[in-house]
């Protein structure tokens, strides 16, 4: 399940990004500088998105802008609750297939949004309690996550279940009276549904170390813990004139559990700090390996959900602001995603087709391990880089301390689960190409300090 979706996706945005840029995947993390939003991201192999809805596709002068900046699309509304399911059981998939073709038809990913949330419920679900709404609310997960399995590169699974101010726990909403349980159940279902998208939960006012964002820090780190199927987690980032000091670290704190990192609805109130918070928003997401793309919440002014606040990149007549200079800025002066395997990403569309001839191999391979540890139990990811005649397959050997072991692991297979233990490539990740990195991770038990990794390559 997460191991499965975790590289597949992650090749998933460099092809999209390459399609879109028109450039190869090999591509993906040079040096050279985008002149679009969406080719500069793809070339440090990210995705930058925006928020759009199908009655604004037949806008020319919007679309223009649309077709030429962004390499993902997120649906404002139309894959929500009350659009997808007016009825129960009755579903209605004509604005999500729009946006899907339309992204599909220009090579760029969808974010899905949003399986689960208090808001934007249809009628006869807000009616429901108890069992009745949990079943209805799993049978629509399902429903929906099934209904565009293999094109979502990211479901927001469950939204805004967070209360404000500063309890850090959860909002009331029907869906939580049905069980504290609840967010689990959906992602549980969700992964079922579509194992290969990545599954995110998403909230806004967690942008900084707050209680908020620790409440669901501490949800997910649950998660990781259990293994509830979580991949990644939103931060909205509605933003006013300020922005919090330990934007990028809260991000980082994050991705040091094992998720990606997202920023999902971005807009900022316009005023002399427009640009600046942009770039400081970029900055962090281009800091972090494991922050995978950004998303405004639109792309003209007059279009957005905050009126009066013009808080996007472009004017009303298509315009560039001055914070669309600033983010272009820093995603050209970014780091780079460390390169992955290139699996096929659309198992039928490999672009430039499969390799045909695997690498020589034999010349060895290195690995370097980064650990999160808690009281009882750390997650160790584990970067593993090709010697100089690439490699068809590879082992990483690693010593666990006593009364350590590995309880779940991602993107490689483990033989044995104390002592010595040794992580071998799966089918999609043993060929790298000369200096090719490709990560695999797993989750542990007790501690996990001292280890160090020994990489073989056949
Ligand atoms: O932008 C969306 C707006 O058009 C809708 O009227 C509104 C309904 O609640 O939802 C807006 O999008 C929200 C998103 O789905 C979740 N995070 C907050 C966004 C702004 O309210």
């Amino acid at each position: 399940m997460a191991s499965t979706r975790r590289l597949k996706l992650t090749a998933a945005v460099a092809v999209a990004g390459a399609l879109v840029a028109g450039m190869t995947v090999a591509l993906a993390t040079s040096a050279s500088a985008g002149t679009t939003l969406g080719a500069s991201a793809a070339e440090k192999g990210r995705y930058f998105g925006t928020a759009t809805d199908p009655h604004m596709f037949s806008n020319s002068g919007y679309m223009t802008v649309l077709n030429r900046e962004f390499n993902q699309l997120t649906n404002e509304n139309g894959m929500k609750w009350d659009a997808t399911e007016p009825q129960r059981n009755q579903f209605n998939w004509t604005r999500g297939d729009q946006l899907v073709a339309h992204a599909q038809s220009r090579g760029m990913l969808v974010r899905g949004h949003a399986l689960l949330w208090h808001q934007q419920q249809p009628g006869w679900a807000q009616g429901l309690s108890g069992s009745d709404l949990r079943s209805a609310a799993i049978n629509h997960v399902t429903q929906v996550a099934s209904h565009w399995r293999g094109k979502i590169h990211s479901w927001d699974v469950v939204n805004e279940a967070f209360a404000d101010g500063g309890s850090g726990g959860r909002r009331d909403s029907n869906l939580q009276r049905t069980g504290n349980d609840w967010i689990e159940a959906a992602f549980r279902a969700a992964d079922a549904a579509d194992p290969n998208a990545k599954l995110c939960y998403n909230d806004y006012n967690t942008d900084g170390i707050n209680a908020k964002s620790t409440g669901i820090y501490n949800m997910v780190r649950d998660f990781k813990a259990r293994g509830v199927p979580i991949d990644c987690v939103g931060f909205q980032s509605h933003l006013g004139t300020t922005i919090a000091g330990d934007y990028q670290a809260n991000l980082q704190r994050f991705a040091d559990l094992g998720v990606d990192v997202q920023i999902t609805e971005l807009d900022v109130q316009q005023g002399s700090n427009q640009a600046n918070i942009y770039r400081t928003v970029t900055r962090a997401c281009m800091a972090i390996s494991r922050c995978t793309g950004i998303t405004v919440w639109g792309v003209r002014d007059c279009e957005s959900w905050r009126t009066g606040a013009n808080p996007l990149l472009f004017d009303c007549n298509n315009n560039k602001k001055p914070a669309y200079d600033a983010v272009l800025a820093e995603l050209n002066a970014g780091t780079g995603v460390p390169p992955t395997s290139t699996p096929p990403v659309n198992p039928t569309t490999p672009p430039g087709g499969n390799p045909t001839t695997p690498p020589a191999g034999g010349a060895g391979c290195t690995a370097t391990v980064s650990l999160n540890q808690w009281t009882g139990g750390f997650v160790a990811n584990v970067r593993v880089t090709a010697g100089s005649g690439g490699t068809r397959g590879w082992t990483v050997a690693m010593t666990l301390p006593g009364g350590a072991s590995v309880t779940g692991t991602w993107s490689a297979t483990a033989s044995g689960s104390t002592g010595t233990v040794r992580f071998s490539n799966v089918s999609y990740n043993g060929q790298l190409a000369a200096g090719q990195v490709t990560e695999f991770g797993f989750q542990g038990s007790g501690s996990g300090s001292g280890m160090t990794p020994t990489c073989t390559a056949s």
